[in-house]
């Protein structure tokens, strides 16, 4: 079998770009060269595809600089006619190279143009093999409420939950906040579609939930609000899943917080980020890693998943697992949990790159 060439996409019109880059980084850094031909594309926060160096370390976070997609004069130009296979990668001064001369895309982007599904749409349409999950799952993963209701109508625990819409608000919010007043409080209000944590509110007091609503109503019209769960916060990698292949599930990792912080909540995990580590494997016993590794493989399918997704569920102070997110583009760092689990279970960061991109590469593409 010949080399095959890998696009790496990457950066975006999205809060996470740094983050973006860096992990492309990483994959520059690990992905097998003996195997690949790596041709990276990067977006600029504009939003125009411009092919990049083969170079890791413009692209790193160091101290005091966030990497960008620099601009440059060499553009990815989208002629979207159906079925042509004809996105371009030109160079100044080069021989246009097609994107179709690839032979699959690793998308790195996130939120909005990246993870919910319209990026997989573009390479449906130009017949392009790419990395992770299809349209379907990565729009439907991308919406809370769509979440929760797929979990539920496949017999999974999900904690208590209302969701707002637009319509609902508008016509009688009071009806909206009532049913929202019957959860436990604290309650965590959240965009529905939200690419990272903006636009979410702890609430503990009920009469902060209008304004925590309108908080949220600003990056999405639909709003999620979620009972608090006391509890730790467990992880597990999925990976596969194609054609009649079950997919397969890591060991369970922990999210676990230092610090002055008595318990996981809101702020340690977003607002102290530095306080949060992995801890991977994580201590827990038989039968509780058995059921999430159980209710992590019922959600990918249930979800529709395809090649990789991060399954984060809850285990309550009565022992109970609740499934908590699935997420299709989890953090892909060698340090983020996903491949940390994975080197738990005894797949190297190298590993999980090659078997994605196998994965992607066998997946029939069309029909999704
Ligand atoms: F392509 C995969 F494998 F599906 C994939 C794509 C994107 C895995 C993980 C990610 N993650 C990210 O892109 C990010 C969360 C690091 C973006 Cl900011």
């Amino acid at each position: 079998t010949g080399r095959i060439t890998v696009a790496l996409v990457f950066g975006g019109r999205s809060a996470e770009h740094a983050i973006s880059c860096a992990t492309a980084a990483s994959v520059l850094k690990a992905i097998d060269r003996d195997r690949y031909d790596v041709v990276p594309i990067g977006i600029t926060r504009e939003g125009r595809w411009v092919q990049v160096a083969d170079d890791p370390t413009p692209l790193e976070i160091t101290a005091g600089r966030l990497p960008e997609v620099p601009d440059s004069a060499s553009t990815v130009v989208l002629p979207l006619g159906a079925g042509s296979n004809t996105v371009t990668v030109s160079e100044p001064g080069q021989v246009p190279r097609l994107l179709s001369e690839v032979d699959v895309v690793f998308p790195l982007l996130h939120g909005p143009f990246g993870e919910d599904g319209t990026i997989q749409g573009l390479f449906e349409l130009a017949d392009i093999h790419y990395v992770g999950c299809g349209v379907l799952a990565s729009a439907a993963m991308m919406d809370k409420a769509f979440m929760k209701a797929v979990f539920a109508n496949a017999g999974l625990p999900v904690g208590p939950y209302v969701v707002i819409t637009d319509l609902q608000w508008r016509r009688d919010k009071a009806a909206a906040l009532d049913a929202v007043h019957a959860l436990h409080f604290p309650v965590f209000v959240k965009p529905a579609r939200a690419g990272s944590s903006v636009g979410i509110t702890r609430v503990e007091d009920p009469a902060q939930l209008e304004a925590a609503v309108e908080a949220a109503r600003v990056h999405d019209p639909k709003v999620v609000v979620e009972a608090g769960v006391v509890g730790r916060e467990l992880e597990v990698g999925v990976l596969g899943g194609h054609g009649s292949d079950a997919p397969r599930v890591s060991e369970v990792g922990e999210i676990v917080v230092q610090g002055e912080h008595a318990f996981y909540d809101f702020e340690a995990k977003y607002l102290d980020e530095a306080n949060v580590v992995i801890s991977s494997p994580a201590e827990v016993s038989d039968p509780v890693r058995e059921e999430i590794q159980r209710i992590a493989a019922v959600a990918f399918e249930a979800a529709g998943c395809e090649g990789i997704s991060r399954v984060d569920c809850f285990l309550t102070e009565s022992g109970d697992v609740l499934i908590n997110e699935i997420n299709t583009m989890p953090g892909f760092t060698p340090f983020s949990m996903y491949p940390q689990v994975w080197a738990a279970s005894g797949v190297s960061y190298p590993e999980l790159i090659d078997e994605l991109i196998t994965l992607a590469l066998e997946r029939r593409t069309g029909l999704r």
